[in-house]
Formats: structure tokens, sequence, C-alpha cells
């Protein structure tokens, strides 16, 4: 049974359940008043549910009371819909759609014969200037060719953009978003072998500044004399926003400074001292 069918199995049983209570209550006042709590926990299911459903499960949910920045509850962010460079998916921020994006191959140049060993099918684009964060790269951004992914690596990215702006609010500086992926929507052609990355190929990796002490939004290199700039406490919350909307497979940073460290997810690598490298886990499965 697909996970849609047991949501609307229990969103049934739930809210028959509640229905019932409530009723025997008005009718029985006494005798169920301790029925009460169970119509209350009933209720909060089914108000609570749909946001900690996975993206890909995000099936022909009731549209009402859904949140701001996906107002048909399909998963996909009102941004994300009307972001130009997605139009040739047609997408809907008014009626569901499905997930269109699909991780394929290997993320990076050496995991295969060749240096091409990924691709995305129907990937998404990421809005330049959303909640919480900004993008850079201008060279790259302004012609949309740098920041393609499959959804759950963007909805991680406005998800912790969203978390950032809810706990830090509008003080600069935002999340600085990187590259994720290659890609030319006239073309429909997305990710592959990409001579600014060894991975970053298939739709599933992201680059992030480390976070300024001050309120510039510009580069940071932590191993040249700015590591005075840096922002470890901020740094670490960032890691956290994105661990709590993603299932992240690992983040490559380079610094030994403990309190940005995640135990089995952040592992040491040169060459990541001016940006960190986010990784997520293949929704759908590795190299398929
Ligand atoms: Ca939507
Ligand atoms: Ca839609
Ligand atoms: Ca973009
Ligand atoms: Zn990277």
């Amino acid at each position: 049974m697909s996970k849609g069918w047991i949501y609307k199995l229990k969103l049934l049983l739930l809210s028959t359940a509640a229905i019932t209570t409530i009723v025997h209550t008005i009718t029985h006042p006494t005798r169920n008043l301790l029925l009460l709590p169970i119509a209350a926990m009933a209720t909060m299911e089914i108000s609570c549910k749909k946001d900690t459903l996975n993206p890909s499960d995000y099936t022909e949910q009731p549209t009402d009371n859904c949140p701001w920045w996906d107002t048909d509850c399909d998963g996909i962010s009102n941004a994300v819909e009307t972001n130009d460079a997605n139009s040739y998916l047609y997408l809907n921020p008014d009626l569901h759609d499905y997930n269109p994006s699909l991780a394929r191959g290997w993320p990076c140049s050496t995991q295969c014969v060749g240096t091409d060993c990924g691709w995305i099918e129907k990937a998404l684009n990421m809005v330049n200037y959303g909640t919480g964060y900004y993008h850079y790269n201008p060279e790259k951004r302004d012609v949309d060719h740098d920041d393609w992914g499959v959804l759950h690596l963007i909805n991680m990215i406005e998800g912790a953009g969203r978390d950032w702006y809810d706990y830090y609010g509008a003080t600069k500086p935002r999340i600085g978003v990187g590259d994720l992926s290659w890609g030319d929507a006239y073309y429909e052609s997305f990710g592959g072998y990409w001579s600014d990355h060894v991975c970053h190929q298939n739709g599933l990796e992201v680059d992030m500044r480390y976070v300024r002490n001050d309120t510039f939004e510009v580069a940071l290199n932590i191993a040249s004399t700015d590591s005075i700039y840096f922002d470890e406490e901020k740094t670490g919350k960032l890691i956290d926003f994105l661990i709590a909307h993603a299932n992240v497979h690992y983040i490559y940073i380079d610094t030994l400074h403990t309190s940005i460290r995640r135990t089995g997810i952040t592992f040491h690598l040169g060459g990541h001292s001016d940006h960190f490298h986010v990784k997520i886990v293949d929704p759908d499965g590795t190299s398929n």
C-alpha cells in the first residue's frame, strides 16, 4: 500500500474518531468527558501530518491550511513553481504537481569510466534570492547555469533559509548558496561533468559559504587572515538547519573548529576553506 493511501486511510479513521467523540461528548456530556483528549489528539494529528511528510509523499492532499510557501501542498514551493527557469516543466502553484526530478548515475567524475558519471532528469532551478538565503557566483547565477538540482536538495536549501529567517530575522548575512549542478533549460540538459567541480553532477550537492560575523555577504576564506570574520556558532546553526530539512549524506569542511563538526556527517577535506560542500542521500536510490 502506498504512503499516500496509508495517509488517506489514517485521515479517514482519525476524522471519524474525532467527529464520533465530539458528538458523543455533546449527547452524553459527563460519561464521555474523558474522551475529549482523544478527539483533540486526533484533530492535532490531522492538522500536523502534512508538514512532516517527505516531499515525494505529497499526493492529493487537501489544500486548505497549506504553508504560505507551498499553497497547493504538493511539496514544491511557490517560488520554485513560478521560477521562470522552471517554465519548461509547466508547474502550477495552484494545482498538485508530482516531483519531476530524478538524480541519475553518480555525483563525481571519479566514480565511472570517463568523466561524465551522472545527470539529472527534469531538474529544478533554485530561485536566486529566497527567504533567508542568497545565491553567489553572479556570472553563473544570472544565466541560471549553476543552480539545478533535485527537489529534495532545493527543499533543503529553502527550508534552511526559512529557519534562518525565523531564527535570525532579516539581519545580514543571509545563507550564502553557491553551485548546485550545471544546467541549461533551453536544451533541457542538466547535470553531467562540470570542469568547476570533481562532483556536483547529479543534483544532490550544493556549496555554501561559512557564515561571517559581520554583515557583509561576500566570500570568506577561513584559512586566511579573514578567519577573524568566521562565525562558528552561526555556521554550526546553519549545518543543523540543513540536517533538519534533508537526509544529509555528508558535509565536507576544511576546518578543525570542533564547534561546527557533527559526528558522522562532517568530514575534513582540503580545498574547502572558502565553502563547505553538502551532499544529500539520493532520494530514489543510488546510481539508478
Ligand atoms: Ca506547490
Ligand atoms: Ca503545484
Ligand atoms: Ca536560479
Ligand atoms: Zn562542492
